[in-house]
């Protein structure tokens, strides 16, 4: 450790993440983007859309956060490095790091300045790790080689190590806190207990399951339902806080609150959503029982003027879309949902209020944490994903899959069960096929179809020798049209083409 830089850079490293920690714990306890997260979102909405594919692939999102920490990590360890003879550099070094961080926050959604404060406590935190630290350690390796394993190295030792680990325990207190003082959290929990809205708890209607193991339920639990979102970090709002306000090209604007919205017309329905980024065969697709108020009525008293085509709705994440006015007003169950399965909806899935609209791919409709509606025209507005090349309209695509076997799976030759799920929101699946290696189509039998906004599930045998096979599906509408062969990339609205599966028969 005499002359060690590793020491110095060690002595960078903790000191730095002391700052991100003081920064993380006054960002939670005021409810604030936190600035890793903020410089996050920023690194997210200035990646073309083109490298990296946000909604298809949640894995870009996985690795921002950890390849920033890993950066810092290494700057961190060079400021502390450099600092061993140039104590400016600590100084500067972590002052470059606030004002990236500065810089992030003050773009982030509803920024004040006021945001400033927590990011100039973590730089002040990592300047005086930094300088407690590099006094300890300057004193430490000022000893002469004779003093070198004495007792007053071992004394400055010590006393160095006790700085690291005030430094450490300041850096795991206030991660620590910043996990209990996100208080609106907890507070949240406490709210979605004690609401008693008036929605019902799901019954799963009957003949809608194939009793098929393996085949996903018909009824998708809120824990295992889908996530796709922009935000790095889900907000946290408060029912008592939200607002929604109905404004733009109508004739009165509008603004409800949580207990508004509750007293208006109900609505309660199983529809399926699903992902524009779904992959034939993909698992970007659930169905849940949504309760909450029919947009429909609602827009009717905001009176949407002559030549309004379009809904910009806004998310308090900043995250928007524009949904066509038709889709909201045609008679539809396009609802300001409150509840999913009877329960409060939870918070990844945009507690306290999201919209869901069958038959439109999420991306155009499904905002969650909804707090804004501008009534507009396509032309004034360009949405978040529609800015990044996906299409403006988003209705859903038909599509069906096939769940049982799997991929891959060796099952009995002779009668093999076949079995899967088919959607085509608002329009309806009436029939499912298919085809075993190529050969004819023989149809499926469907389970009920609870209305045409669900998914259906559907079983078939097939007569198979031992060897290797595959199975194709397809679907048709309930207006007869058969589910095109044809293979669409979900770029830019949605995916297309029939999905198989191989299986050995043995
Ligand atoms: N605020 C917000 N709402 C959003 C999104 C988002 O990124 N931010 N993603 C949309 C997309 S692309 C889809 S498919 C659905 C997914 O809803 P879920 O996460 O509840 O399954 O939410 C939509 N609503
Ligand atoms: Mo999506």
């Amino acid at each position: 450790m005499k002359r060690s830089t590793a020491a110095w850079s060690f002595a960078g490293v903790i000191a730095g993440f002391a700052g991100l920690a003081v920064n993380f714990a006054f960002t939670e306890w005021f409810n604030q983007p936190g600035a890793v997260v903020a410089v996050a979102d920023l690194v997210r909405d200035s990646t073309p859309s083109g490298i990296v594919n946000w909604a298809r692939d949640n894995s870009g999102k996985a690795v921002t956060i950890p390849a920033i920490l890993l950066i810092l990590t290494v700057l961190f360890a060079l400021v502390g490095r450099l600092a061993r003879t140039r104590w400016w550099v600590a100084v500067a070094g972590y002052g470059v790091v606030a004002v990236i961080g500065g810089i992030a926050v003050l773009t982030s959604v509803d920024a004040t300045v006021a945001r400033l404060v927590p990011v100039a406590l973590g730089y002040v935190a990592m300047v005086g790790s930094m300088a407690l630290l590099g006094e300890r350690l300057r004193r430490l390796q000022a000893l002469t080689d004779e003093q070198l394993f004495g007792d007053l190295w071992r004394g400055r030792r010590r006393d160095f190590l006790v700085i690291v680990g005030a430094v450490v325990g300041v850096a795991g207190v206030s991660t620590i806190a910043g996990r209990l003082f996100g208080q609106d959290v907890r507070k949240q929990k406490e709210e979605q207990k004690s609401l008693r809205l008036p929605v019902s708890s799901p019954t799963i209607p009957t003949g809608v399951r194939v009793d098929v193991d393996g085949v996903q339920p018909w009824m998708t639990p809120a824990d295992d339902f889908y996530l796709i979102d922009t935000a790095f970090s889900r907000p946290v709002v408060l029912a008592e806080e939200w607002s929604l306000r109905i404004h733009g090209m109508v004739d009165r604007e509008i603004t409800l609150t949580y207990n508004d919205l509750i007293a208006r017309e109900g609505v309660e329905a199983w529809i399926t959503l699903n992902c524009v980024s779904n992959e034939v065969g993909g698992e970007l697709v659930g169905n849940a029982w949504w309760s909450g108020a029919l947009l429909a009525p609602i827009l009717a008293e905001a009176g949407p003027q002559a030549g309004a085509e379009a809904v910009l709705q806004t998310s308090v994440d900043g995250w928007n879309c524009s949904t066509p006015l038709d889709a909201l007003t045609d008679g539809r169950k396009a609802m300001l949902a409150v509840a999913m399965n009877g329960e409060p909806l939870p918070r990844d899935h945009g507690y306290p209020v999201r919209t869901i609209v069958p038959g439109l791919y999420g991306y155009v409709s499904g905002t969650k944490w909804v707090v804004d509606m501008e009534v507009t025209t396509f032309e004034a507005v360009d949405a978040y994903w529609t800015q990044r090349g996906w299409g403006e309209l988003g209705p859903v695509k038909m599509a069906s899959k096939v769940e049982v076997p799997r991929e891959g799976q060796e099952v009995p030759a002779g009668q093999v069960v076949v079995a899967g799920t088919a959607w085509l929101q608002h329009t309806g699946v009436s029939a499912v096929d298919i085809q075993v290696d190529g050969g004819p189509w023989t149809p499926a039998e469907l389970g009920e179809a609870a209305n045409s906004d669900t998914w259906v599930q559907w079983r078939a045998t097939a007569d198979v020798e031992p060897g290797d096979h595959t199975v194709t599906v397809r679907a048709t509408d309930a207006d007869g049209n058969v589910q095109t062969s044809v293979r669409a990339d979900v770029l830019p609205d949605g995916a297309t083409g029939w999905h198989s599966v191989g299986f050995t028969a043995s």
